[in-house]
């Protein structure tokens, strides 16, 4: 038998699902290109399609990262005067209205001798964050890096005297985890931005006279000092772009201008007006960066066709509050990860470090669950795009070329998971966790549903991931005038390890059929129904022979067992039996061995379906 390969494979049902959104989508994007042009013309960064896919590959398939709001508020941690304040910590100057002068005190002991960047890169690593996002500096204006263009940063108001952006850079570097900054427009403490608007800093019906001076000489000089400093960046997280002072202009203008600093960076919706909206324009025209920024919530739907990242705090507050408990079960984290990328979005979960800078002992637990879940079932989550399906009663669905992550939260009691879909464009399933892999049973139920088998105890309760490995797409092929149907080997999918597709010499079959768990499969149209005469063309060696196999289609069997024809070559055609077809339609036929008693099942050539004559 030749060595040739199976025939190319593509993969099929995801493709499938997914070619309907993708028509959605570029409809959409059609009918918005007005829009588009009217953006991209205010962005004025020319980038293809491609290029951008390119940019964001990273990210996209990152899907989770973590989000770290560090600064001086952890001094306080959510106490000022004795009293507890409301709202969340690194508000705290705001809605305890301290005065700059006041609050600055809080800096000068900010001393975070616990500060471990390695440590805290290992915990992000563990958990399978793909990136950090850290504030290097929040709305309160304290600067958690040496800027030369402000003294109000680590290294000259605080004792501490180290630069903790470039500490954490160089343990991302060796980490291999993407440094990501967040930095914030709103500043309360330059006298040119909000800082006069005390005791509400927060004032978005006010402006200051001198804004656009702290934007020329003090907001993108620091941009600067962050984005060439500290090595290449992955994304530049804006943040306190709602104040009155900032357009939707400018935003565009410091897009422009950080990415002609690093011109692959990431840039979320927050640098312009666009927030809570989609990546590249919003319904008011706006422009709204490379992705959609979700807060606190996961969009029920997802963004269908845009990039955007749900970001969540693991209790209820980003800044380190000392009596904040109120934390997220991992059970919930977990699922939320699950849910977000299910959705086509990336989870972005905090932690808010304490003035020793140490993780809160509670995010460390959580994450490293997390990070037990990711170490066995990450590859349902990595790099996967949006579910197929609308709603899935026992859970989520993730997806990538060719297979299903099924995510199964409430595991069924009876053993059967159902999933709307048909059972003949799946291959195998099997659990993502068990390394064997063991195939599930695979079938179908009276309403077309696909019933895969699963164990009666679910091996995750939280979420245990069964992976379905689709069909690769089968040729359809048409019935003939005559209103014969046949099925050549060329045309057929085969699935296994060892049988394949092999042609010269005299073949034109399906050869190389030593694993009897190997099958073929056709799929073909039915416009004329017919009562048909089933029969195989097959060659066997002498002394090969006995093997026995089924023939189903449209919900009948044949059996069948292979005879010698006297070598590998000599073709002969065997009637099976007859199957009825009454509906019009597209169908699966499948040859599958049931025995294989020596060392090769048959070299099939073909199956015909021809109508009985009336
Ligand atoms: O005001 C900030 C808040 O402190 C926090 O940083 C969140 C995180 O997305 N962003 C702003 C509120 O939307």
């Amino acid at each position: 038998m030749s060595n040739k390969t199976k025939p190319s494979q593509t993969y099929t049902p995801v493709h499938k699902y997914r070619i309907s959104q993708a028509i959605v989508f570029m409809v959409s994007s059609f009918l918005l290109i007005p829009f588009c042009a009217q953006t991209i013309a205010k962005s004025a960064l020319p980038e293809t399609a491609e290029q951008r896919d390119e940019r964001m590959q990273w990210w996209r398939e990152a899907r989770f990262g973590m989000f770290i709001h560090w600064g001086v508020y952890s001094v306080p941690a959510g106490t000022y005067k004795g009293k507890q304040i409301p709202g969340i910590g690194e508000w705290i100057m705001e809605n305890a209205n301290i005065p700059v002068a006041e609050y600055e005190q809080f800096a000068k002991p900010f001393n975070p001798v616990k500060f471990n960047a390695d440590q805290w890169v290992q915990i992000a690593g563990s958990a399978g964050m793909k990136y950090i996002v850290i504030t290097s500096k929040h709305h309160d204006g304290f600067c958690l890096w040496d800027s030369k263009v402000s003294k109000y940063d680590i290294m000259d108001t605080a004792p501490f005297k180290r630069d903790i952006l470039k500490e954490l850079s160089v343990a991302c570097k060796k980490h291999g985890i993407r440094l990501c900054f967040y930095h914030s427009i709103m500043d309360w403490h330059h006298p040119d931005a909000q800082a006069p608007f005390y005791p509400n800093y927060n004032d978005d019906s006010r402006t200051n006279p001198n804004f656009s001076r702290y934007v020329q000489n003090y907001l993108k000089p620091q941009l600067k000092e962050l984005i060439t400093n500290y090595g290449p960046l992955g994304v530049l997280w804006f943040d306190g772009e709602w104040i009155k002072d900032w357009t939707e202009q400018q935003g565009i203008d410091l897009y422009n201008y950080v990415r002609s600093l690093q011109p692959d960076i990431i840039i979320n919706n927050r640098v312009s007006k666009g927030r809570k909206s989609m990546q590249g324009m919003t319904k008011e025209g706006y422009f709204a960066g490379d992705f959609g920024t979700p807060e606190q919530e996961i969009p029920p739907m997802g963004l269908p066709g845009v990039d955007w990242e749900t970001c969540m705090t693991m209790n209820d507050t980003w800044g380190f509050k000392s009596y904040d408990d109120n934390w997220k079960s991992k059970e919930d984290l977990i699922r939320k990860l699950v849910d977000i990328a299910s959705k086509g979005g990336n989870f972005l979960l905090n932690v808010g470090p304490t003035s020793e800078g140490l993780i809160p002992e509670a995010s460390v637990e959580r994450l490293a669950a997390m990070g037990e879940w990711m170490a066995k079932n990450s590859e349902s989550i990595y790099g996967t795009t949006a579910s197929p399906f609308e709603k899935l009663p026992w859970g989520r669905c993730t997806a990538k070329p060719g297979k299903l992550y099924l995510h199964v939260f409430d595991w069924p009691k009876d053993g059967e998971l159902k999933v709307p879909m048909p059972r003949n464009d799946v291959q195998m399933a099997y659990l993502l966790a068990h390394k064997n892999r063991a195939e599930l049973l695979l079938d179908s139920d009276d309403s077309g549903n696909l019933v895969v088998t699963v164990p009666r105890k679910a091996p995750d309760v939280i979420d245990t991931v069964v992976l379905l490995e689709m069909e690769a797409e089968a040729i359809v092929i048409p019935q003939a005038e005559d209103g014969s149907i046949v099925l050549k080997a060329s045309d057929a999918v085969v699935r296994g390890t060892n049988a394949r597709y092999e042609s010269g010499g005299g073949k034109d079959n399906i050869g190389y059929w030593t694993n009897p768990d190997d099958y073929v499969i056709w799929r073909f149209k039915v416009n004329k129904t017919e009562t048909f005469n089933v029969a195989v063309t097959l060659a066997c060696a002498t002394g090969s022979g006995g093997s026995e196999y089924v023939l189903a289609v449209g919900g009948q069997e044949l059996a069948g067992t292979v005879k010698d024809t006297g070598d590998w070559t000599s073709f002969v055609t065997e009637k099976l039996g007859t199957v009825k077809i009454t509906k019009p339609g597209t169908y699966n036929l499948s040859l599958k061995p049931k025995s294989m008693p020596r060392g090769a099942v048959m070299n099939l050539k073909s199956v015909t379906l021809v109508p009985i004559k009336k």
